[in-house]
């Protein structure tokens, strides 16, 4: 037999005004018993109201913001008899209250010896008051959070509210390579206003995307950076009577070219190089192709475009294909498969200047190789000092899977590639 059982606010203890601060119930929910149809709370505790019995809510009678009082009705229910008990009293919710700050004499008796004497004690985040019903907690423990990391609800008195937890839940998840920087604090926000005029701009998606990845690859990867130069005279000249023989509409040769190819050759020596470490960290996976990235700048951010294969095209295909791809990327339409699948990456500046700086590594990739402006530097022969075109290279790479001999032998094995290109033949 089906029965209309009306929910009243039972007995909290002779409390005349109780304020209603989250109705999680509307007609027509099947509610089971004990499941939590509001939230209650009176100036010294908050409480979860639960429902006595399983059924159907026909009609609601409080909405956040009403005062209710022991006996106020909340809902009607379609129950089966049989399902009907006395009604639940509402679970209370214990607050912890804030230790009183400690009052420090204004002038210390005892000198302080050395800074070790001092201990900086970090309230655990469970021992801070966190406003928050039962429900609202149980809610986050299901989603493994710790109300008291949210610092302010929503509700009323800054009471945490299950929409709280849920925003929480997706900046964490947004900003999740910041937040696992294994506790790392982060930048207090400041107001600049009072120095000056400031104005605020959105970053673009692919800089905060980059910025997120860089953020994620700092804090995971211990890298090292190897600088050195190679002499690149000789190339030059080759380079520049290439470029001579070019009619009009014909795709310039730049360094860059003939830097993929000694790179790949260099990788095919040091298979180190064009690897990846498993997520576990307990394996090093090894790559039989030969993709190289190329960070094109463009005015959106940094992007990174694929050659693929790029042993087995010649440095007139790879011209081509550089000049399409960051065509693309400055125009904003390189897809996500022009962008994956990347080996090791290059970042020049070169047609910048700079003389060094440190690449951050494209992970998973264990390797990046920065180039900046070549210069025609006096070099000593042995006999006496003659012009040659230095080209400043720096080689960021993964400690944990290439060793700094490795780094270095690498480097010196691109170098001489590179000083005599002759030697790509072999
Ligand atoms: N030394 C001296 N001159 C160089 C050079 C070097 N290392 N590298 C390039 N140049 C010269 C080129 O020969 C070219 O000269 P000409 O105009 O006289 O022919 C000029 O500089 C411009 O070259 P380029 O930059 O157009 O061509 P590229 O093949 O060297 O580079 C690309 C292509 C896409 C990598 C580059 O345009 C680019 O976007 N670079 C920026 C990458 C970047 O932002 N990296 C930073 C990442 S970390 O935040």
């Amino acid at each position: 037999m089906t029965v209309l059982i009306e929910i009243k606010v039972p007995d909290v203890g002779n409390v005349a005004e109780i304020d209603v601060v989250e109705v999680l119930i509307q007609a027509g929910d099947v509610v089971v018993l004990e499941q939590t149809l509001a939230t209650l709370e009176t100036d010294k505790a908050s409480m979860d109201l639960p429902s006595s019995v399983t059924g159907t809510i026909q009609q609601v009678y409080i909405k956040p913001g009403d005062k209710v009082s022991e006996g106020t009705l909340v809902a009607t229910v379609l129950a089966n008899a049989d399902q009907i008990i006395a009604p639940l009293a509402p679970e209370p919710e214990v607050h912890i209250e804030e230790p009183a700050p400690v009052k420090l004499p204004e002038t210390l008796s005892v000198p302080i010896k050395s800074v070790t004497d001092v201990k900086v004690i970090e309230l655990d985040t469970a021992q801070r008051k966190a406003h928050a019903s039962p429900s609202v907690r149980l809610f986050a423990r299901e989603l493994g959070v710790d109300v008291a990391k949210i610092k302010t609800g929503s509700g009323r008195k800054a009471r945490i509210l299950k929409e709280d937890v849920k925003k929480f839940v997706k900046k964490v998840m947004a900003e999740g390579v910041v937040a696992s920087g294994a506790g790392i604090p982060s930048i207090p926000a400041v107001d600049f206003t009072p120095y000056g005029e400031i104005e605020t701009l959105k970053l673009s998606k692919i800089k905060r995307l980059t910025g997120q990845n860089l953020t994620r690859v700092w804090l995971n990867l211990p890298m090292v950076t190897y600088h050195d130069e190679a002499d690149i005279t000789d190339l030059e000249a080759f380079r520049t009577s290439l470029n001579a023989e070019k009619v009009k509409g014909d795709v310039k040769i730049t360094g860059l070219m003939f830097i993929i190819k000694a790179l790949v050759a260099a990788m095919e020596q040091f298979p180190n190089f064009n690897a990846s470490l498993s997520a576990d960290g307990e394996s090093i996976i090894l790559k039989k192709y030969f993709n190289i990235g190329i960070a094109v700048d463009t005015p959106n951010g940094l992007v990174v475009p694929v050659l693929r294969n790029a042993n087995t095209k010649s440095i007139n295909e790879l011209a081509l294909e550089l000049a399409e791809k960051s065509e693309k990327a400055r125009l904003g339409k390189l897809l996500p498969a022009d962008m994956q699948g990347g080996c090791l990456t290059i970042s020049s500046l070169g047609g910048i200047g700079g003389m060094a700086f440190t690449p951050i590594v494209n992970a998973p990739e264990v390797a990046i190789l920065g180039v900046t402006r070549a210069k025609m530097q006096p070099v000593w022969n042995g006999k006496e000092f003659v012009p040659r075109l230095m080209l400043p290279l720096d080689l960021t790479y993964d400690h944990r899977v290439i060793d700094g001999a490795e780094g270095a032998k690498f480097m010196a094995h691109l170098k001489q590639n590179l000083s005599d290109i002759r030697r790509l033949l072999l």
